[in-house]
């Protein structure tokens, strides 16, 4: 079925990605609308030979659209995916602003599609990049072993802050190579040639939001409410990929043979592990490309049946953009 798309957040390092994989993956689209702040609007995009001009995203903006991809932060979405919902539109909303209302399914298409189609609010969340990244690893060993408790740390690339972190980056890079003063505003330090280990606000527990979503997030989408999670976040000096180490333990004997055949045939997620060749998968792998890799996977040493992995995955594409648009091609398949 062809559909009147919208995007909202059209112009952010998310949206441009959106827009990139409706044209690749060759989304059935009746007409495509592109929305951002009265800023960006005016702007010509490129589309299927075509040239689209982004529109100022107003509360009338959704008459006569029927899928609307919200990323465009967590404000834009509480104060207009409710009007596009009312307005008949469904809302795949990449933003953390209904990730745990009841009513709003957290959906990873290779985990949990028929969620997807029980949406009583019309609206669907998108669930944050690091936990789709890392579930896209566990959930195939979840089907084989039982998961139990999780323990990871997670190395994420600056594109997690949108276009701004990616410019911050480059520009910081660029200075220190030139010997000119450092600026450092998307971030409370320097992040080239850094890390800096808080990413979102901090909750009363010492825990950051961001490591909290792998917890809340991971019970929801894997329907999960005993999963155990403990995660510290971790911005790094990285474009595009997330990267996360974690231990994973199970509830039924592991075997590792059996946990490196558990990809098999699974969609978007791939093992790339052999030490004697000196072959796992590094951000740079897993860049622009929509497959996830798992490496480094062995038997943990200090937790009892568990198993300690490696994982990548690109933040903007299976993180936010692909992912919103498998959602949307779930939808229109039905
Ligand atoms: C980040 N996961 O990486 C958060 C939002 N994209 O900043």
């Amino acid at each position: 079925k062809n559909m009147n798309v919208a995007i909202v957040g059209a112009t952010g390092a998310v949206g441009v990605e959106i827009l990139s994989c409706l044209e690749t993956r060759n989304f059935p689209l009746a007409s495509l609308k592109l929305l951002a702040s009265k800023r960006s609007a005016g702007k010509q995009v490129a589309f299927r030979g075509q040239t689209l001009t982004v529109e100022e995203l107003t509360p009338e903006s959704f008459a006569g659209v029927d899928l609307a991809l919200f990323s465009a932060g967590g404000d834009i979405s509480r104060q207009f995916a409710p009007i596009a919902a009312a307005a008949g539109c469904v809302v795949v909303d990449n933003s953390s602003a209904f990730r745990q209302d009841p009513d709003v399914p957290l959906v990873v298409p290779e985990i949990n599609p028929e969620a997807a189609f029980d949406h009583p609010r019309n609206i669907i969340a998108n669930p944050n990049c690091t936990t789709i990244i890392t579930l896209m690893a566990l959930y195939p060993l979840h089907l084989q072993f039982g998961l139990k408790t999780v323990i990871a740390s997670s190395y994420q690339a600056v594109s997690g802050s949108g276009q701004q972190g990616i410019a911050e980056l480059e520009g910081q890079v660029r200075a220190i190579v030139d010997g000119h003063p450092v600026e450092s505003k998307v971030y409370p330090k320097q992040i080239a040639f850094n890390l800096i280990p808080q990413i979102d606000n901090f909750a009363d527990n010492g825990y950051t939001k961001e490591e909290l979503k792998m917890l809340n997030e991971g019970r929801k989408i894997m329907s999960l409410p005993e999963l155990n999670v403990t995660c510290t976040c971790v911005r790094v000096p990285v474009y595009r990929s997330h990267s996360i180490s974690v231990v994973a333990q199970f509830y039924k004997p592991v075997d590792l043979e059996l946990a490196r055949k558990a990809f098999d045939g699974k969609p978007g997620i791939a093992l790339m592990d052999d030490p004697a060749t000196r072959t796992w998968p590094t951000p740079l792998d897993s860049t622009n490309g929509d497959t996830c890799y798992v490496g480094r996977m062995r038997r943990d040493l200090a937790v009892d049946n568990a198993l300690n992995l490696w994982v990548v995955g690109d933040q903007v594409r299976k993180g936010a953009a692909l992912n919103a648009v498998q959602i949307a091609e779930l939808l229109a398949s039905r």
